[in-house]
Formats: C-alpha cells, structure tokens, sequence
C-alpha cells in the first residue's frame, strides 16, 4: 500500500535526506546586518493575554510591499489606485504586515496583550486561483524557509520580533504543517533556498534567499503534488463532508490542499527542519493549523523535535476544531496529553456562543461546560480560549447588543484557560462569515483605545496577570440560572469571583451566598464599567457570606482577594511543557519557588537552573518515560504535583499494519512493553487503528528511536471488552530516524 511505498522511498533516498537534515543553517556570513537568531521570550502562560492578527488584516506599516518585485499586481487590492489596500475585495491582499504590527504595538500594549498570533510568515503561492483568491492568509506554503514578501524581508521579521519583545509580548507564528497550496493550479507545491557546497542554505546578511549558484533563483522546487517522486503528498483526494472516518479526515484533503504524508520519513525531516527554523529566529511559539487532520504520532514527534531543539520549550496549540456535540470529542479532549499540543479550546467557543450569543443555552450550561472541561483537560488552563476567530462568523456579528457582548469578553478574560483575542473585537468589527470577517482593521475600525470593549480587556488582564486565581485556579459555580452566573476561580487562598447577568435589559437577584472570602468589602476590579458594584462579605454564625444582591441588565462585578502567599510553601500553578524529554528545559510557575529548592519528576531528582517566587527553570531529568508528577520541595514543605510526560528519546514512527477480520463495533489496537504502548495495559493502548484497505488496519505510532520493544495486537469492541491475540509476544524495534513499517502481520488465532 501507499505508506509501505513511502516508507520505501524514504529508505531509498536516505542520503538526501541527511543533506536535507545537516543543511539547515544559516552560511557563516561575517558580514551579518541584523543578528537573525535570538533567544525567545519565554512560552505564553495562562498570565498571557494573546491577539490573533491575521498580518494582512491589521495595519499597512509599508506600502512599499504591497505589491512586492515580481510579483502580480491583481494580488492587491487597490480599485483606486492610491498604493493603499481598499478593503472591499477581502480574497486580496489589503497590505498589512509586520511594519504595521511593530507601529501598533503601543495600543496593543496598553490593551494588556502579552502575546500576538500572527499569520503563518513563509511565502506563500503567489497567484489569484480562479482569478478571485490570493493566499494573503498564509495557509497556502510555497517556500517555509524565505518570508512571505507582503508581510516584509527576513529584517522586518526579526524587527518585528525585537519590538514585541522589548515591550514584553511574545510572538506566536501560525504554522502549517498539514498541507502545502491547492492541489490545483499549479500549487501544491515545495521550494527551498539555494545550497552551499556544504549543503547549507545560503542567504544574504539579513536572512533573505540569495541566488547561490548563479542559476537566476534563489529557490529549487523540493516537490510536486503532481510530480511526486518521493511521496511527499497523500493521494487521496479532497474529503467529502460524508467521509467522516479518521483515515479520511487525516489522510483525504481539506479543501483540496495538497495533504503532506506526514509518515515519510523526508516529511517529517522537511517539516521539523522548517519549524526549527523559525524557532531559531526566536519565536515563542507556534499555532499549528489543522491538528484534527494531522497524524498525531507525527505531532507528538514534532512537537518534541521543536522542543528538544536547544533544549528549550516554546508554546505549542492546535486547530482541533469541533462541533457540539461531537463525535470526535474524545479524541479532540486527549489530544494534549497524547501530542503535547494545547487546543484551541472549541468547547469554550461553541458553549459561549450559545449561551452569550443567541441565547440557545443557559448559564447554567455555560457553567456545566466550565466544569466538565476542567475535569475532562488534563491541562484545563493551557486551552487556549476565544469568543470567535478568523474561520467563523465574528461574535459581534451574533450578539450585536453590547451588555451581553461585554458581559461575554468579561467571562473569557476571567474563565479557566489562556484567553485569545481575535484582532479587532476590541472596536466591535463585525461580520457574518468567516472570510467577511477577515476585514482589514486599518479600513474597517479606528484603533481607539477608548471602547469599552478595550478597557474590559486591559483591566481583567491585569488582574490575570496580578491574581494567580485567574491563571492557575480551579473553577467553582456558586449560582447560576438561564441568565446569571457567579463563579469561583481560587488558587489556595486567592480567590477571584465573577457574577454576571447576559439579560441586557432584566435585573436579577442572587440569593445570598456562602463564601469563602474573609470578611470585608471587595470592590468591583472592572471599576463598574459594567455596571458593577461592591461585596460585602460578612461573617454570621462562623459562615462568611455575600448577601442577597441585584445584577441590573448586563451586568458584571468580579471582585479579587489577592492576598500574600506564604513564601515557604512551594505550589505549582502551572508547567511548560506538559511533554518531553531527559534534557530539556522546563519551566515550572506557580508561587514559593524561591530560594532552596529541589524539583522532582515521580523520585528523579531536576536539576535546578534558576528560581525566582514566581518561577523554576529545572532541566528534565532521566526519569522513567511515561507520565511523572512533579514536585517542589522547599525545607520540609513539598508542593502539589503537576503531571508531566516524561518521553524515551528521540521520537520517530512505527507504522504498524495488520490483517484482522473483525465485527461490527470491533476496533484494532496495539499494545505493548514500552509506556508508548501501554505496558500491555489495554486501558491504555494506542489509538484505534485505521482500515481504508479492509481488512488491512494500520497505525503510525511514535515511539522512541531504536527501542526495541515487544507487542500484540487487541480488538475492543463497543462495550470495551478486549480480546487478545493468542501466540507468543512479536518484537520489533523502532528506525534510528524518520519512520517505518512493520510487515503486514496476520493476526494470530
Ligand atoms: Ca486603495
Ligand atoms: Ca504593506
Ligand atoms: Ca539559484
Ligand atoms: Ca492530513
């Protein structure tokens, strides 16, 4: 089958291969202008607040990119003729890019935005398909290593990066490893700079491509959708919406974008190459497109080759996107824990939706989903949250009416995960559509840092950054009806409560509520700019208790006890990464983590790198692999514990194929002696194989490089029960690189 084949190819072309791996760096260039490589900033925590800008949509801080040398004009969006992006043809170019970015840092600073997620920065296909759509949105890859030239050169790049983290924003670049452009068209296609003798690329003293060997280009087609010699693309075919398996959606085409074999072993090479890449140029994270329809073995592999590469950990979430309800939400809940890819958290959008926006739900079940999410996540406050983004209709567009708009905006910024702003909410852009949301800020909105929308952002940002209850708490509902919500966030002793009303025009009164706060009065930390108002906590027979109160019509009152923590007792808040290996760097938050202090993962003990209060950087030691759960100790007092999956090494893919006849409901698995496997507990066996060539199943796996291990097969059917296959335990062991494929076994009777 297809994947055998690929796995062939990649044997074939091995030596390529490690050209391709050992040539990444940059040429030695004495004459460098701007230094291109850095440190980053450190990965975005629940303390952030992050900005979605799509690059072209925001602000156009150089008009002399608009329409950048040799490239085609009609890309543009200019009717009249002025050089400036129009904002009527939003399938063009509007102009926007890092310049831009850079001369708004100010207001997006004064917003309390402590990260941004800008547009996939690679040059993309560079043509109008059908004459209409131009990739301005930057999922469309053509060359991973050279920018895309309407956003700016590799030195507007790298300014961009200075300027954000001079103000202390992070910066987070889209990613898209799922696909490169349109099958279609000409696309789908793969290029690379020039190379030097040594198989280095070569570019210019700034980052740029330069033309090498003289050939008139500065870049070399790797490969072709429709030329596809070393099997770079799955082929088969767009997916149908009645295709809904989890072969078609990983391995068919979204949107007939050409679908990258993420099992071959040149792949997943390219690939961690081009991430390490922009990882180097001090990046603090990435977004990655699409997840739902990637490999996840190949995820978790390159979510680790990222990381492990100089050994310090950045900021990784996902596009799992989901509906509600949704089959695929088991799959979608473990992703994290099986990839160490956070998600864009798509409960939180679809229940805020429904119960902010057309009303279609209660409180009481945005409440239920707060709840179920923080038991159902294993890493509940690293979820990336949002109210909308750039691939649905704009919740402005769905709840027009600003009380339960900002009562929404409130609930985000206070909820349990790391809240992302989609550019332009702040000034009420609205839109219905995903693409007519994509307007372009500079046309569309003034960058007023007046609205109320603006300052509900920039107050509960500051208290997400000053009370560790917003960023590191647990979630408790105190009250809630159809239209209100009180709810609890409390990290030990500091509390945070949110009462919130969505009716814009119907007071409600909330009984009197038990409470854990001490005594005294709590003003309102948004300052009654949604009509909030003081609590007044009282203590009546040994019980503390807010009394009865009235929320009026879109109300919101979120008041704080922010007291010192005692700085002996260590506690965790939260660990970035979540996934890695013996080695790397790992960051440890929370508060107590100052002076003498020793980290352990499970009875391994870290080694300590730094510490403040706030703050451990510890190395992860070579514990067991598998999950091991973090401590902190300081004198005689130890921390809670925050679990951590310690990995084996190196990650790469064994594709394992079987022939198994089975019933309805029936499923195949693995199991085996490695914690990758499970350690032959069926409970936690590898995913459900796939089976488009019935009855062949397959499943790529990521195990650790050169282990060899031993497995068999199981079936579970719908009820759980598991039948093992009978004989004697198969061995295999896993390629020092890339992938493979075991035989096609036959499952023993
Ligand atoms: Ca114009
Ligand atoms: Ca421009
Ligand atoms: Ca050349
Ligand atoms: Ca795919």
């Amino acid at each position: 089958m297809r994947l055998r084949n690929f796995a062939k190819n990649a044997a074939i072309t091995m030596l390529s291969a490690s050209v391709l791996v050992s040539g990444l760096w940059f040429s030695p260039s004495p004459a460098a202008a701007v230094e291109t490589t850095a440190a980053n900033l450190g990965p975005v925590t629940p303390k952030d607040t992050i900005y979605q800008i799509i690059t072209d949509r925001f602000f156009d801080g150089d008009t002399s990119n608009n329409i950048p040398a040799g490239t085609n004009s009609a890309l543009f969006d200019d009717s009249n003729g002025d050089g400036r992006g129009d904002g009527n043809d939003l399938n063009k170019y509007q102009g926007g890019d890092w310049q831009g970015i850079i001369q708004k840092i100010p207001y997006l600073k004064n917003m309390g935005i402590t990260a941004v997620w800008i547009s996939a920065p690679y040059e993309n296909r560079e043509n109008l398909v059908n004459g209409i759509y131009a990739a301005y949105h930057g999922y469309h890859a053509r060359n991973y290593f050279k920018t895309n030239p309407h956003y700016g050169q590799m030195q507007d790049f790298i300014a961009l990066r200075d300027a954000l983290h001079e103000n202390g924003i992070k910066l987070v670049i889209d990613f898209v490893s799922n696909h490169s452009g349109p099958r279609t068209n000409g696309d789908g296609v793969l290029y690379e700079p020039d190379r030097d003798g040594n198989g280095h690329f070569v570019f210019d003293g700034y980052g740029n491509p330069v033309d090498f060997n003289g050939d008139g280009k500065t870049e070399n087609l790797v490969a072709d959708i429709n030329n596809d010699a070393n099997g770079f693309f799955h082929h088969e075919g767009n997916r149908a919406d009645s295709q809904t398996s989890k072969f078609d959606y990983r391995h068919r085409e979204l949107a007939e974008l050409a679908d990258f074999s993420q099992e071959n072993g040149l792949v997943i090479d390219y690939l961690e190459e081009a991430a390490k890449f922009w990882k180097s140029k001090g990046i603090d994270g990435f977004r990655h497109d699409a997840t739902l329809h990637m490999n996840p073995a190949f995820v978790k592999g390159f979510k680790d080759a990222v990381d492990s590469d100089g050994g310090n950990p950045v900021t990784h979430f996902g596009e799992f996107f989901i509906g509600r309800p949704d089959a695929k939400y088991e799959e979608y809940r473990t992703f994290p824990d099986r990839t160490g890819v956070n998600n864009l958290d798509f409960e939180y959008y679809n229940a805020n939706r429904q119960a902010f926006g057309d009303f279609s739900n209660t409180m009481q079940d945005f409440g239920n989903m707060l709840l179920y999410t923080s038991s159902d996540y294993a890493y509940e406050n690293q979820a990336i949250t949002f109210i909308d983004n750039h691939d649905v209709t704009r919740f402005r567009y769905i709840q027009p009416n600003d009380k339960p708009f900002h009562a929404s905006l409130a609930v985000l910024m206070t909820s349990r995960g790391t809240p992302n702003i989609y550019y332009g909410t702040e000034q009420y852009m609205s839109a219905n559509g995903s693409d007519a949301g994509r307007k372009f800020m500079q046309t569309d909105a003034a960058f007023n840092e007046n609205t109320t929308a603006y300052q509900v952002i920039q107050k509960l940002s500051a208290l997400r950054k000053s009370n560790d209850a917003v960023a590191y708490g647990t979630t408790d509902i105190l009250y809630s009806t159809n239209d209100v919500l009180v709810f609890k966030r409390q990290f030990y002793d500091k509390q945070v409560i949110v009462a919130v009303n969505r009716q814009p025009d119907i007071a409600a009164t909330v009984p009197a509520l038990n409470t854990t706060l001490p005594a005294g009065t709590y003003t309102d930390e948004l300052g009654g700019l949604l009509f909030g108002e003081n609590a007044v906590v009282t203590t009546s027979s040994g019980q503390n208790r807010i009394n009865s109160f009235t929320l009026s019509g879109g109300e919101v009152s979120v008041w704080s006890y922010n007291p010192t923590m005692d700085s002996t007792q260590p506690r965790i808040g939260d660990v970035v990464s979540t996934m890695g290996r013996a080695g790397n760097e790992v960051y440890i938050y929370g508060t107590g983590l100052s002076g003498s202090v020793s980290v352990k993962f499970g009875s391994t003990p870290a080694t300590v790198v730094s510490n403040t209060d706030s703050m451990i950087k510890a190395i992860v030691p070579n514990a067991p692999a598998g999950v091991q759960l973090i401590t902190v100790t300081k004198g005689t007092k130890v921390s809670n514990t925050f679990a951590y999956t310690v990995l084996g090494g190196d990650q790469v893919q064994v594709i394992f194929h079987v022939n198994k006849s089975t019933s309805l409901g029936q499923n195949v698995y693995v199991v085996g002696s490695i914690p990758e496997l499970g350690s032959w507990d069926p409970a936690k066996a590898s995913e459900s194989f796939m089976n488009p060539n019935y009855p062949n199943w397959f499943l790529p796996v990521s195990v650790p490089a050169g282990t060899t291990f031993e497995f068999k097969f199981i079936v579970k059917d719908s009820a759980g029960n598991v039948t093992w296959e009978s004989g004697s335990n198969r061995v295999f062991t896993a390629p020092a690189d890339g992938s493979t494929d075991t035989p096609v076994y036959t499952w023993q009777n």
